[in-house]
């Protein structure tokens, strides 16, 4: 069993498909492990997306992340970690396969509805930046 972490971002909780997207990953063998709705701070977001700060889109993207409140969830299951990455599809939704979260609920290459880790190692450091082990059942 692998643990990852997803974020369904601003644009898709203002769309109103946290529910939509939620399915997806339960109806793939992927469990909700932990979740909280928030409202990232500049901070949060800039320290999350750390790795990104060199590129061109890094501020675009800390305002975007900033813009109104995300869903942050643990999710739990066999492969976690790539399992989810196949269910949200490629970052540009022009690119994403058809069925992916992205290609049904993104709205641009930046606005592109979730977030998922790209490796166990992330995984597990993105799980820690939001949750405590307790919250995680
Ligand atoms: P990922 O979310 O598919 O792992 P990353 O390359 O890690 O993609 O980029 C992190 C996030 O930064 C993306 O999900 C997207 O919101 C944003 N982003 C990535 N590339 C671009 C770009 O070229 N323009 C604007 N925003 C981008
Ligand atoms: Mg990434």
């Amino acid at each position: 069993m692998e643990k990852t972490l997803s974020i369904i971002k601003p644009d898709a909780v203002a769309n109103n498909v946290i529910g939509k997207i939620i399915d997806r990953f339960e109806s793939n063998g992927l469990r909700v492990a932990a979740m909280r709705k928030i409202q990232l701070t500049k901070k949060d977001a800039a320290k999350f997306y750390e790795v990104h700060k060199e590129r061109p889109f890094f501020n675009d993207l800390v305002e975007y992340m900033t813009s109104g409140p995300v869903v942050v969830m643990v999710l739990e299951g066999e492969n976690a970690v790539l399992k989810n990455r196949e269910l949200m599809g490629a970052t540009d939704p022009k690119k994403a396969a058809p069925g992916t979260i992205r290609a049904d609920f993104a709205e641009s290459i930046e606005a592109n509805a979730v977030h998922g880790s790209d490796s166990l190692e992330n995984a597990q450091k993105e799980i820690r930046f939001f949750f405590a082990e307790r919250e995680i059942l």
